[in-house]
């Protein structure tokens, strides 16, 4: 067999940042003894590994090395074919009892899941270099930071993760030698690469993760999905905090009254373009900064709830961005950035579908082979991505390094619905806001393998994501919102809804500002809006739509409630809380039979 990651030797100084806790140096022998690895890499974060690695990466073809005045130190990864999104039916939650985990998690009993690992991974790394990467999640001195280590023999992980987490001797500090310190276990294997042998295992009790034969984004950043949301949130659940797959953005008006929003969308959905808002020229004086683009870890202070990113850098999807649609993003990407399956031009630059300018006329797709204009293949897969450091967002929030995290005024859930659900709706409380959160649904995208397009819903955009069961996790937010005396006001928009032609009828991106001052105005208590059966509506008047060229038919159609597409809405909502068991709550039944009053003729 082909090895995959030839093992490489550092120089003296590099690759021998030993940690100094016992603990975790037992647990990389155990590992190591198990993989039988050719020689283990402790990783420090510092400049001289990261251009060691870099330079490894490019001599084993790991790495294209990008036109260095086109794309200053970036880099092109290709991934397997075979492995280019998450992989939802290969990951597992192993709880010890399948009640833990609940209806809408794979479950698989731990003895038998480790032993099947093991299997997996003995001998696993022959030939190859095990990395030891050691990291925080969350700014270093924040009450929510948690420490984690990854075991990987991938380079593009190590290198990826010094992006995405705050790695290296930081976590070390941080970790000090308290043999019971908490610390997450991650043990990440490229095995062979093969789909029939690709697990992503987790076992909350143990703090641990098993993830093998992929070598693809949140299958393999062990610190994201896996750690700061499956794991998190089962441990957020034991420590009263949450851990939500939700975007966190700054919003200052011109006369510098400022709010933190939260918003929770589906993969795929917008949310590293929402958290990069930059408003239209009619918003002259208002001012959009990020804190995170895809995970927040809230806490409660002073009866209010308080988020921090627990990301150091975005793993955002590269289709569709341009300087039309998230100009901060393409200032981010444009330089010290890792891409991953997008196309390579004849002259070392990276294109991919709906960047600006029009396509070239030769390139490199995204598996490598010849592409033109005419082919009818795809030159950058959908799902391709960019790893880049949130300090490279011009738009990045100050607060973003504040240990104690930024108050959230809003929480907004959202998903693709091109019929349905209106452009946005305020909940009436809390409770109400959890079931609008419960019940949310959006049509998949590229970002998980399997189908595209097909309405599923996705509970708080955390049915993926959820490290325990979701009833348990319905039952958790409620009990936040008890213990909140200012609680955020709660939200729900759709930026994708179509008209009879199939197009959005609403134009997205920078025109969301649109929605979000709206969402500010109910939060100041000065926003206009009507009483409707699903919550609070705006007004055609409430909506500050001045200077957007939208058809005054649109706006209405983005309003509007049908009440036949309600119906149906109202029974999915029921089919869900079907499929789920026993397990939804009493107050969530209650909530949809309010619902459904509201409908009946
Ligand atoms: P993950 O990283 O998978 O969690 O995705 P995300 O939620 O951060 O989504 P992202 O902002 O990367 O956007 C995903 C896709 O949705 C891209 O193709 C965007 O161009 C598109 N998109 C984002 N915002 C809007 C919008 O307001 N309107 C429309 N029509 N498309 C949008
Ligand atoms: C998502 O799918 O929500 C992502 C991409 O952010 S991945 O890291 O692959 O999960
Ligand atoms: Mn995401």
């Amino acid at each position: 067999m082909k090895n995959l990651a030839p093992a490489i030797f550092p120089p003296k100084g590099i690759g021998d940042a030993k940690p100094a806790n016992k603990a975790v140096l037992d647990w990389v022998q155990e590992i190591a003894k198990l993989t039988q690895p050719e020689n283990i890499f402790w990783c420090d974060g510092s400049e001289r590994e990261k251009d060691f690695l870099i330079a490894e990466s490019v001599k084993q073809n790991v790495l294209i090395e990008l036109n260095e005045k086109k794309v200053p130190r970036s880099y092109l990864h290709r991934s397997s074919p075979n492995d280019v999104a998450r992989v939802e039916q290969f990951t597992f939650v192993c709880t010890r009892t399948k009640e833990e985990a609940g209806p809408t998690n794979n479950w698989a009993e731990p003895g038998e899941t480790y032993a099947k690992l093991q299997e997996l991974l003995r001998g696993a790394m022959r030939g190859r270099t095990m990395f030891v990467i050691p990291y925080i999640m969350g700014p270093a001195d924040s009450p929510l930071a948690k420490i984690g280590f990854e075991i990987t023999d991938s380079k593009y992980v190590v290198l990826s993760l010094r992006i995405m987490t705050r790695m290296g001797q930081i976590a070390l500090k941080r970790l000090g030698n308290d043999p019971d310190a908490e610390w997450n276990r991650g043990v990440h294997s490229l095995l062979d690469v093969n789909p029939e042998r690709r697990f992503i295992c987790h076992f909350p009790q143990d703090n641990t993760i098993i993830s093998v034969g992929s070598g693809y984004g949140g299958n393999v950043l062990l610190s994201k999905k896996c750690l700061a949301l499956r794991i998190g949130s089962y441990l957020a659940r034991k420590q009263n905090w949450m851990a939500e797959h939700m975007l966190i953005l700054g919003v200052e008006s011109p006369e510098g009254h400022k709010h933190y929003v939260a918003a929770a969308f589906p993969s795929a959905c917008g949310k590293t373009n929402f958290a990069m808002l930059i408003p239209p020229a009619h918003f002259k004086g208002w001012k959009v900064t990020t804190v995170g683009d895809d995970i927040a870890w809230m806490r409660i202070r002073d009866g209010r709830l308080y988020a921090v990113n627990p990301e150091n850098g975005y793993f955002g999807v590269v289709p569709g961005t341009s300087n039309k649609s998230n100009s901060n993003a393409m200032r981010s990407i444009a330089h010290d950035t890792i891409y991953t399956n997008v196309a390579l031009t004849d002259d070392g630059d990276v294109w991919w579908e709906g960047k600006d300018g029009g396509p070239p006329a030769h390139a490199i797709d995204w598996r490598g082979n010849d592409w033109t204009p005419q082919s009818t293949e795809k030159a950058a897969h959908p799902n391709s991505r960019f790893t880049t450091p949130m300090r490279n967002n011009p738009a990045l929030d100050p607060d973003v390094e504040k240990g104690e995290g930024v108050p959230i005024s809003a929480i907004i859930f959202g998903g693709r619905r091109s019929d349905t659900v209106p452009l946005v709706y305020q909940a009436f409380d809390w409770n109400h806001g959890v079931y609008l959160g419960a019940t949310m649904a959006s049509e998949t995208t590229a970002a998980a393998t399997g189908a595209v397009g097909r309405v599923r819903r996705d509970p708080m955009a955390m049915l993926p994501f959820c490290g325990y069961d979701i009833g348990d996790y319905f039952q958790h937010w409620l009990d936040i919102g008890k213990q909140l005396t200012n609680p955020p006001l709660i939200f729900n928009v759709n930026w994708f809804r179509k008209g009879a032609d199939g197009k959005f009828l609403w134009p997205g991106f920078g025109e969301n500002m649109r929605v979000l001052k709206w969402i500010i105005d109910r939060c100041e208590g000065s926003g206009g809006a009507l009483k409707s059966p699903v919550g609070w509506l705006p007004g055609p008047h409430d909506l500050d739509l001045a200077e957007l060229d939208i058809d005054h038919n649109a706006v209405d159609e983005l309003l509007c409630l049908d009440h036949e597409e309600w119906q149906k809405e109202i029974a999915a909502h029921q089919e869900f809380f079907d499929s789920l068991g026993g397990v939804v709550l009493q107050e969530l039944q209650k909530q949809r039979e309010q619902l459904a009053a509201g409908f009946q003729p």
